[in-house]
């Protein structure tokens, strides 16, 4: 094997110790039922009760209520808005024009933010619906083939897929991978069916297993599969449990290197902590993925810590175990040996914005959506992309109505208009253009930047994200310009909290929230999203942001070797030290 894992002597394989209390929901919960049923029938509270509180996650769904009213309502002495976020199910990301005409009409009738907000993981969610309006949610996607099992919880979430429109056969292929993997380690509980849609239950044996792939206690934490083609990293699989990468003969996809262990999340001030890239595992046939990702998945289950769930995630399951131990437990529960790596690259990340033209004779647009957020801006005075009134939705839907192909949705929170018929190119490239949803003087730093949701709707940010990064993006243009670099751009991402949504810890400057307009400053990836950034400042503000990236671009400007890129500039120079093994790098201490 060329790979150089690591192996550890006497691995502690599993933690011993009081389980976590998600651990007892869980197996308390008639396999994701719990007593959901019974809460949404309690118009009293808005809310659902404790265990049922996370046990919705597992359907796709997370409570919530807007963060900028919560003190008012207080002072009221009402109980929060409560109302959920639902994301939905999208293997790779691609929606019919049916679909999303479905979800535009929803997003108008029922939720209280009217938006269809694309995430970093391929799909959207909506904000804002309440509990009287959940069934029927569920029952409109469900009308239109679509779903939400899963796509939060102790589970494996929506896969990903990178997202190119079809300019190869191998796309087609990767993508049947991606849903293929998708049902393979879906919940087999019908727990979302009784509840939703109003199924019947259907008693099971006492020796018929549930769920073999996920056990009765399910997965110790989140689970991230990708399948990737190189050379573009689009899907960032360094932030993923699991990733699939695409390696083809001839134009002919013959297998994948299968990459195990990123994740980005951390906690301020927790070393045991961090963000972390994914370990080569070496090469499988393609007739082998299923296999292997079931062997992945059921070894993470069994060894993962289910005692600290801060510490219980597959890329610190690798560090206590060995990643060379992890392998050979896959190894035997597969029957496949990996081969050594075949060689591939990643050159880039990102979309590559307006037409291209597939091998099928057909167009695909790709829009620049800042911040994923489809809505229709009324007010004129917004920062970013969106200044001036732009009727993105409404630009969406009448798409939608023409559209013959679909809609592919990016791991970028942009949107593919995928498989336009040339006689429609113009039709279509109008509508976009009529609607804001083509803004020609979009910067390459904006189409650059990436930021999580934040406020109002997200309970665990601790700054903003998603609402200060256009008027940050409008500041770093200038400054770019000012020393000389207005076409270039610095991969910068914004999250509100160490969670890292928006990908910061695979960012050439990564803004972390703190507090309240406060953030840590860390630099250092590359492009091709293949090095996790490091520590520069910690709490600094807004204009502090600006200051250090004045400083840090004049300087890139005029010390950089040719076309260096800012990440390998602040490594090189000795700004920050470069990260190569988390576990030992991330943290000074
Ligand atoms: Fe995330 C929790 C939004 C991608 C790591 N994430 C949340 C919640 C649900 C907050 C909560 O738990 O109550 C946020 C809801 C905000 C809102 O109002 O919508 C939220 N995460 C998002 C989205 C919508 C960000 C976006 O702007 O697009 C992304 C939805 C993805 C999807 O469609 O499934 C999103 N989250 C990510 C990513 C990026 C990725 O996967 O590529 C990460 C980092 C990668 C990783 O997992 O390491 C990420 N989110 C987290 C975590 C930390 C997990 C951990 O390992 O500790 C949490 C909190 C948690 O799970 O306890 C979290
Ligand atoms: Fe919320 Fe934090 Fe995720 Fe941003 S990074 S969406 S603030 S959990």
């Amino acid at each position: 094997m060329s790979n150089d894992l690591t192996k550890i002597e006497n691995p502690v394989l599993i933690v011993e110790g009081k389980q976590a209390d998600n651990e007892r929901l869980k197996a308390e919960s008639d396999f994701l039922r719990g007593t959901i049923v019974e809460d949404l029938q309690d118009r009293m509270t808005g809310g659902f009760t404790a265990d049922n509180f996370q046990l919705i996650r597992t359907h796709g769904m997370y409570q919530q209520d807007d963060r900028d009213i919560r003190a008012e309502r207080q002072k009221q002495k009402l109980e929060p808005l409560h109302n959920v976020m639902l994301r939905a199910r999208l293997p790779g990301g691609i929606i019919s024009t049916d679909q999303w005409l479905a979800i535009d009409k929803f997003a108008d009738d029922y939720t209280s933010y009217g938006s269809i907000r694309l995430t970093t993981r391929q799909t959207f969610q909506f904000h804002g619906v309440l509990k009287p309006n959940i069934k029927l949610m569920h029952q409109t996607l469900n009308s239109v083939g679509l779903d939400s099992i899963a796509t939060a919880g102790d589970v494996n979430r929506n896969v990903l897929c990178t997202s190119n429109p079809v300019e190869s056969e191998l796309h087609q292929e990767a993508y049947e991978w991606a849903t293929k993997i998708s049902e393979h380690l879906l919940p087999k509980t019908r727990a979302y069916a009784e509840i939703w849609l109003d199924e019947e239950r259907v008693e099971t044996t006492e020796d018929e297993e549930v769920e073999p792939i996920l056990g009765s206690n399910y997965l110790p934490r989140k689970f991230k599969t990708t399948v990737v083609i190189p050379p573009n990293n689009d899907i960032d699989l360094h932030a993923n449990d699991l990733n699939f990468v695409a390696i083809s003969e001839g134009g002919k996809l013959i297998g994948f290197n299968v990459l195990v262990g990123g994740g980005l999340a951390m906690t301020h001030g927790d070393n045991a902590t961090y963000p972390r890239c994914a370990d080569d595992f070496g090469f499988i046939s393609k007739e082998h993925t299923l296999a292997v990702a079931a062997a992945v998945v059921t070894t993470q289950r069994d060894w993962g810590n289910r005692v600290n769930r801060k510490n219980a995630k597959t890329k610190y399951t690798l560090d206590r175990v060995g990643a060379d131990a992890f392998r050979a437990e896959v190894e035997a529960r597969a029957g496949v040996e990996f081969s050594d790596s075949r060689p591939y690259e990643f050159t880039h990340r990102g979309d590559s914005f307006g037409w291209v033209a597939g091998i099928d004779g057909k167009e695909h647009l790709t829009l620049f959506i800042e911040n994923g957020r489809i809505l229709d801006f009324e007010k004129a005075d917004f920062d970013g992309a969106n200044s001036g009134s732009k009727a993105l939705k409404t630009g969406m839907l009448e798409i939608a109505k023409i559209h013959q192909g679909d809609f592919r949705l990016t791991a970028n929170q942009n949107l593919i208009v995928a498989g336009v018929e040339p006689k429609d190119k113009d039709a279509i490239e109008k509508l976009a253009r009529d609607h804001g949803l083509i803004n020609d003087g979009v910067s390459n730093q904006r189409k650059s930047s990436m930021a999580c949701v934040a406020f109002p709707t997200c309970p665990l940010a601790m700054a903003e994200a998603e609402r200060y990064l256009p008027g940050l993006v409008d500041d770093v243009e200038t400054i770019l310009a000012k020393n000389g670099l207005k076409d270039e751009s610095i991969i910068l991402r914004v999250t509100g909290c160490p969670n890292g949504c928006g990908r910061a810890m695979l960012a050439e400057i990564g803004l972390v929230g703190k507090g309240p307009g406060k953030y840590n400053m860390y630099l250092g990836s590359d492009l091709a999203g293949s090095r996790v950034p490091k520590l520069y400042k910690e709490n600094v503000d807004e204009a502090g942001v600006l200051t250090e990236i004045d400083q840090l671009s004049a300087r890139w400007a005029a010390e950089r070797n040719n076309a260096e890129a800012f990440g390998d500039f602040v490594i090189r120079a000795g700004i920050v030290d470069e990260v190569k093994i988390s576990v030992r790098d991330f943290h000074d201490d």
